[in-house]
């Protein structure tokens, strides 16, 4: 539930897509955001091609990107409201029927909370290995200190060097 009187918080998302088509599945995600209760994009952040992290088959690069928003909503019903987007825009129409869902939407963290819940952790618990997450948030937010971790830009610093490889920019403006 939003609740009018609670204040609003600072919350980090990262955007993700990888088939069908990235680039119009994030600014739709975008815009659907934008929209929700008690909700506002602060900042959104240049996009990045990234190789698929840890995934078996072959799998085309992602387009990923992360924003600011700032929200009324509590942590959970932002949480329900990304998978309604995500179930919404995530699946692509193949020729034959549905291919993989394929937009993700991740609360990367939400003010200074430290959240522990079977459905969801935050801040994102692979948050600081991943290159294709702290590129976009330190292009939007280096200073920002990850609750329980480190400032955005020493973060992404103390990454291994090969958790940027194969990444680059896309060139894709995802402003509203
Ligand atoms: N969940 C728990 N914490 C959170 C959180 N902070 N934000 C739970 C969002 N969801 C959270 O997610 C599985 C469950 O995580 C949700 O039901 C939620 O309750 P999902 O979106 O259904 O599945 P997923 O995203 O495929 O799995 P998972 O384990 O969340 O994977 P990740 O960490 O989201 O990674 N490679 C590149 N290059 N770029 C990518 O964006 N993304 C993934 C997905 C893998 N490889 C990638 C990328
Ligand atoms: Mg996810």
């Amino acid at each position: 539930m939003m609740d009018t009187n609670a204040q609003r918080q600072l919350v980090g998302l990262g955007l993700g897509a990888n088939l069908g088509d990235p680039e119009t599945a994030l600014k739709e995600a975008l815009r659907r955001i934008q929209s929700l209760p008690g909700t506002q994009i602060e900042v959104i952040s240049p996009t990045y091609w990234t190789p698929p992290w840890s995934v078996n088959e072959p799998q085309p690069d992602y387009l990923n990107a992360a924003c600011l928003i700032s929200t009324q909503l509590n942590p959970n019903d932002l949480l329900v409201a990304l998978q309604v987007i995500e179930h919404a825009l995530g699946r692509v129409r193949g020729p034959e029927q549905y291919a993989a869902r394929t937009l993700d939407l991740d609360i990367l963290f939400f003010g200074e909370q430290r959240i522990d819940e079977a459905n969801l952790e935050v801040p994102h618990p692979r948050l600081a290995e991943r290159g294709f997450v702290l590129l976009p948030l330190a292009d939007i937010a280096p200073n920002l200190e990850i609750p329980g971790l480190d400032r955005v830009d020493y973060l992404l610093e103390a990454l291994d060097e090969e958790a940027l490889d194969g990444i680059r920019p896309a060139k894709i403006d995802l402003s509203l």
